[in-house]
């Protein structure tokens, strides 16, 4: 992405070599003195009136379907995924337990995770104090049963194990299991505060391979953690993936929000703080 910082004596010297270098509609995203070696100085951080639009085209995910159930009758199935830790759990109980993320539509929790001490009942307990159904699958010939319990159930979050690519062979069993799912979209859930190029191995990991079902959107987590947000929109940029949720802290279901215009927000680029929730 395009993003330059400029410095000099003062604002009109700086935003006219702003201008000059990256066009006379280029946008002024930040500004701030310092002090460079005793001298006052001004520093503007500016980018091309194209960036909006750019970074809105590359990350914006396809609105979701309405009705969100199948012809068939089937639930809306998004699955969220990645590393240990990355905040999939918390984050499959926000999308459930938020009012409205769905429109009307109901919500069902179902988790993959059995293979470790505690991953299941972790999100049976936000099942349960937000009244949320819940189900849990150990092999696929019991996924048409767990749909079966869940069909009042409009949308279902599915969450999964984090792995260490490590553990291969047991990565390759829950991702089998995924794939029996049959999921509509697979969230890759990525800490902000990841390095770039982990972030891009990880990707790399979980893209569609042999029969099994890759990522189709990526979700940052934790940006509440980065001390400088602008970054956060360089990394999700780097991945070929759209966005629709990033988290932004612990508590459920608060810290949940649309990506696209918080990230945006988080370029300085001024979008309505309302977070526009319907197009998320
Ligand atoms: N600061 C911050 N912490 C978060 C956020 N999302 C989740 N966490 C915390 O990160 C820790 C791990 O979250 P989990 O949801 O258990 O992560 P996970 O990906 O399910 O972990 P595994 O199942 O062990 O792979 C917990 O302490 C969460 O409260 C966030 O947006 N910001
Ligand atoms: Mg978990």
């Amino acid at each position: 992405m395009q993003l330059e910082c400029f410095r000099g004596a003062d604002f009109s010297q700086v935003s006219a070599r702003a201008r000059r270098s990256l066009g006379d509609d280029v946008m002024i995203l930040h500004t701030r003195t310092l002090r460079d070696d005793g001298v006052p100085r001004v520093e503007v951080l500016a980018a091309p009136a194209s960036t909006l639009e750019h970074v809105q085209q590359r990350l914006q995910a396809a609105p979701l379907p309405t009705p969100l159930r199948r012809p068939n009758g089937r639930p809306y199935v998004i699955a969220l995924v990645g590393p240990t830790g990355a905040g999939k759990t918390t984050t499959a109980a926000k999308l459930a337990v938020r009012p409205g993320t769905f429109g009307i539509g109901r919500t069902g929790l179902l988790t993959i995770d059995t293979y470790r001490v505690g991953g299941m009942e972790q999100l049976a307990t936000y099942a349960e104090l937000a009244s949320v159904p819940f189900d849990v699958v150990y092999d696929a010939t019991e996924v048409n049963d767990a749909f079966a319990r869940l069909r009042d159930c409009d949308v279902i979050l599915v969450d999964t194990p984090g792995r260490s690519p490590a553990a291969a062979d047991v990565t390759d069993r829950w991702r089998t299991l995924l794939d029996a799912l049959k999921p509509d979209e697979v969230h890759l859930v990525l800490p902000a505060t990841m390095r770039g190029d982990l972030a891009l191995n990880v990707e790399r990991a979980y893209r569609t391979s042999g029969a099994h079902t890759g990522a189709t959107h990526v979700l940052l987590s934790k940006l509440d953690e980065v001390p400088a947000e602008r970054g956060v929109t360089d990394l999700a940029m780097s991945m070929a993936l759209p966005t629709r949720w990033i988290t932004d802290g612990q508590d459920v279901p608060a810290h949940l929000a649309p990506a696209v215009p918080r990230l945006l927000r988080s370029l300085g680029l001024g979008v309505d703080a309302d977070d526009s929730w319907t197009n998320a």
